[in-house]
């Protein structure tokens, strides 16, 4: 297909045509068709319990010891994906293969005597289930010593590319990875992506290039989040003077822009008309460039014994599947494997929870019938078995074209309400209908950039979902426990609450002075079996903690006094810095403790997070004047992108009142914001 350029001179009329004209290719359509599929971390991180691995990391670490591929691929079936793509190797540089071009893989490691190849395995059960197989191979490698002389390391990388590309059968797609780094000789690598794109064109002609790549976008945070108003036609800078027909230059050209171009992935609006009318001043060219939402079922992307019990609710990822499958893009939520190379049971049962709600609210389409009025207007019947998921799909190879629809729901007498205004729909749009008693629903394009091609209609009946109750602590130390409807069992000793556990009422005490656990089941229906359990770890009590060495001016200029707080939205703010000041704290906990650990929530929302903390040193001290290390540059690994909570857990505990928490770096400069901290007393 043509390249299609806006021109300076294009009315929005005009644009809007030539937008409809942009259409996916065969494999965009396929990749698109997938919906939901799971991503595998699984590695050296794996078994060094970090995010990111600095790449000094000995292969000796790499040792699970009931690997079962099986398993993983079986749970990832039954949650109804259809694919799934495995970190053959994260920025560590450590291979799950035993690659001919490194000695840093699976063959010096201990599993299987060095014979072991993870990538085999998983590709071979994929296979054997049905599942799509493929393949994130970091461009970003920290151990590598080529990394940084950029031929050389292409080279590097187009070798390793071929291997999996030639070695395991059918790979569906190539994963990349924007996150990058400057090599060890302090030289900037520089990527070769039209010999990458080439490469998997030649070698897997049907496998899509996704995340920093040609075939679809990442959505722009690691968090879930969907955009209201998804655009799969979206402009793409022209720079580089590209003739208008060269289009694997023009996939060249958009990978490059994307890995440093945050306005093509994170913004909400990347495809109105009044957007592409901007970009038609500098005649930028229109391309189909799906969006893809990539979550992790546990906050970190890499397995962490700490966050078993963190695993997204049910709630959450029934929220994030309707949200983005339901919203013109493909979902990819990560599974991490544990030590032992299988996923945790708490991954496996939400794996199957999930499953189990995809097939009870897909089973069977409530419609008896599509009444069209007219392209723009249609009536749909349900007879008496009305839902509450109303599913549009717009037929993508006739482009993207719808801007905006309303829903009404009319009763038997003929009255009708409206019930939901919405933008976009395209792939697919998934409504949840708050109203359940109507005998018709109604549809109104509102706006279409050309004739309306709608070619799926659906209407479901979601089973209800219970939710787990909030844990909440108030300044005074005080914890809470809420849940509508619910009755809440409680426990404070780590273990899940059992019928003969305590009951929470509104007179309840629940105060934890050295930190701790509350676990909570909500019972509904007094269906104990089904209650739904939540978690919540607390530090020691910072009621009478305090900031010291700054004066009260400077604690109130910077709101020293939130990085105590465990409310999201509260944290410190250091403005108009120098590049030389790197703030320290000097927290007096006014008595001496016996820590075993440091928690650290970065600012995980606005604009904010922008200048989170990247480094930090900790200190701690008896006497307030004499500090003794803990950690030096302890890196936040990751932040940027996906601002978890860091646990940082001592190799043996300290006695101290007083913590210096020292800022080494921040990812900007002149601003640095500090979350909270929390200074932990009690082994797990
Ligand atoms: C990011 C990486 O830095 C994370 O570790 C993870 O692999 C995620 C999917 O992409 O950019």
């Amino acid at each position: 297909m043509k390249d299609i350029i806006l021109l300076p001179s294009d009315t929005k009329e005009e644009i809007a045509k030539k937008a409809v004209l942009v259409r996916p290719t065969a494999r965009q359509v396929v990749w698109q068709e997938l919906e939901f599929i799971a991503f595998i971390h699984f590695g050296m991180n794996t078994f060094s319990d970090r995010e990111w691995g600095d790449g000094t990391e000995s292969p000796s670490l790499f040792n699970p010891t009931e690997f079962d591929a099986d398993q993983m691929v079986l749970a990832i079936k039954n949650a109804h994906m259809k694919a799934l793509i495995l970190t053959c190797k994260h920025h560590d540089g450590f291979c799950l293969w035993p690659s001919k071009y490194t000695e840093h893989s699976v063959k010096n490691s201990p599993w299987k005597d060095g014979k072991g190849d993870v990538v085999r395995e998983i590709s071979d059960s994929c296979k054997r289930h049905g599942i799509k197989f493929g393949v994130y191979l970091s461009p970003w490698d920290r151990h590598d010593e080529r990394y940084g002389d950029s031929p050389r390391y292409n080279e590097y990388y187009l070798n390793q590319l071929t291997e999996l590309l030639t070695e395991y059968g059918e790979v569906f797609d190539l994963w990349l990875d924007g996150a990058c780094a400057e090599g060890p000789n302090g030289k900037k690598q520089e990527y070769d992506w039209l010999a990458i794109n080439k490469k998997v064109r030649e070698l897997q002609p049907n496998a899509t290039i996704t995340g920093v790549a040609p075939d679809a976008r990442w959505c722009g945070n690691e968090a879930g989040v969907s955009r209201n108003s998804e655009w799969s036609v979206v402009p793409i800078s022209n720079t580089d003077g590209l003739s208008a027909d060269v289009s694997e230059k023009t996939a060249y050209a958009i990978t490059r822009h994307n890995v440093g171009d945050k306005a093509l992935c994170c913004n909400e609006d990347l495809g109105s008309i009044d957007k592409l009318k901007e970009h038609a001043q500098n005649s930028d060219r229109l391309y189909w460039y799906p969006a893809q939402v990539d979550v992790s079922i546990r906050p970190g992307w890499f397995y962490h014994e700490y966050e078993d019990n963190a695993v997204r609710t049910l709630e959450r990822m029934t929220d994030i599947y309707l949200s983005a499958v339901g919203g013109n893009s493909q979902l990819l939520v990560n599974l991490p494997p544990d030590k032992r190379g299988r996923f945790h049971e708490n991954d496996v049962a939400r794996l199957q929870e999930i499953g189990d709600f995809i097939e009870e609210t897909f089973k069977t389409n409530l419609i008896k019938e599509v009444k069209e009025q007219s392209k723009y207007e249609y009536i749909i019947s349900v007879g008496k078995n009305t839902g509450n998921l109303l599913m549009l799909c717009e037929d993508i190879t006739k482009g993207q074209r719808v801007e905006s629809f309303e829903v009404f729901t009319i009763d038997s007498d003929g009255k009708s309400e409206k019930v939901y205004e919405g933008t976009t729909i395209g792939y697919k749009k998934l409504v949840r209908l708050n109203k359940q008693e109507y005998s018709d629903v109604k549809i109104v394009i509102t706006s279409s950039r050309d004739v309306p091609v709608i070619n799926n209609f659906g209407m479901f009946l979601m089973p209800p979902l219970s939710k787990g109750a909030d844990i909440t602590l108030d300044k005074d130390g005080n914890i809470s426990l809420t849940a509508d409807n619910a009755t809440i069992y409680y426990t404070t000793d780590h273990t899940i609450p059992t019928i003969n556990s305590s009951i929470y009422s509104k007179d309840s005490v629940i105060r934890l002075p050295l930190g701790g656990v509350v676990t909570a089941t909500a019972v509904y229906d007094s269906k104990f079996d089904e209650g739904v359990v939540s978690h919540k770890e607390f530090g020691i009590c910072a009621t009478e903690f305090e900031v010291i060495n700054y004066d009260k001016a400077d604690i109130e200029k910077y709101n020293l006094a939130q990085i105590f707080s465990s409310d999201v939205n509260r944290y410190a703010k250091f403005k108009d810095m120098s590049e030389q000041d790197k703030p320290i704290i000097d927290i007096d906990m006014k008595k001496e403790y016996n820590l075993t650990g440091l928690h650290y929530m970065p600012v995980d929302s606005g604009y904010d997070a922008n200048l989170n903390v990247v480094k930090y040193s900790l200190y701690t001290s008896t006497d307030g004047e004499n500090y003794t290390p803990v950690v030096i540059n302890q890196e936040l690994s990751n932040i940027y992108h996906n601002p978890i909570l860091h646990k940082l857990e001592f190799t043996h505990s300290v006695s101290a009142r007083y913590i210096r928490f020292e800022v080494v770096e921040s990812l900007n400069s002149k601003q640095v914001v500090v979350g909270e901290i929390s200074p932990m007393s009690m082994v797990k």
